[in-house]
């Protein structure tokens, strides 16, 4: 199975990354994954590199965490071509500013034709990031699926049945 790269723009995204549940469930599912640290204005060189040797490898699915203005995603997603999903998180800068939403709003208004997955703020838009990874890795391997819906029902979240959504639908045909 392909491996999923983790990148982050600081060293000081370390932390919250390792304390949420993205490592917890991408290695209880024996996904492989690495993580680098390479910023998108520091290393700009540096990503370009990376991400091109990344693609050309055995990496499908990138997941970019930063704080600040997070350029991160949308120059993974710009450096890739579009080949592959790109899922952005917003992190909280150290100094507090702004609580994430200046790198959220940095990352959620893609121009068109250069899609970023924004999976949230925070360590729930880093579990978020891990789930939806999982999803897409679920699509092209039928093994792989039976261990994530096992994962999904140990953690209660079962398929809901539909009928909230025939109701709203027979409300909409009046
Ligand atoms: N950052 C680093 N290069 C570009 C950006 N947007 C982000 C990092 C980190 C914040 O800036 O992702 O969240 C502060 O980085 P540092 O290295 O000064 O602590």
């Amino acid at each position: 199975m392909e491996t999923v790269q983790v990148i982050l723009g600081s060293e000081s995204d370390l932390e919250i990354l390792k304390s949420s549940d993205l490592p917890k469930i991408l290695e209880g599912l024996e996904v492989s994954w690495e993580c680098h640290v390479i910023s998108a204005h520091r290393n700009a060189d540096d990503l370009h590199d990376h991400c091109q040797q990344a693609v050309a490898t055995d990496s499908k699915i990138f997941i970019a965490a930063a704080g600040m203005a997070a350029a991160l995603p949308g120059a993974i997603a710009a450096i890739t071509k579009g080949q592959v999903p790109v899922i952005g998180v917003a992190l909280e800068s150290s100094d507090g500013f702004l609580s994430g939403m200046d790198a959220l709003l940095s990352m959620v208004r893609m121009p068109p034709g250069v899609p970023v997955i924004t999976a949230g703020i925070g360590k729930p838009g880093l579990k978020n990031a891990a789930l939806i990874a999982c999803q897409i890795l679920a699509l092209t391997s039928p093994t792989f699926q039976l261990t994530f819906q096992k994962l999904l029902a140990a953690s209660g979240k079962k398929p809901r049945i539909g009928i909230k959504s025939e109701v709203v639908s027979q409300k909409g045909v009046k």
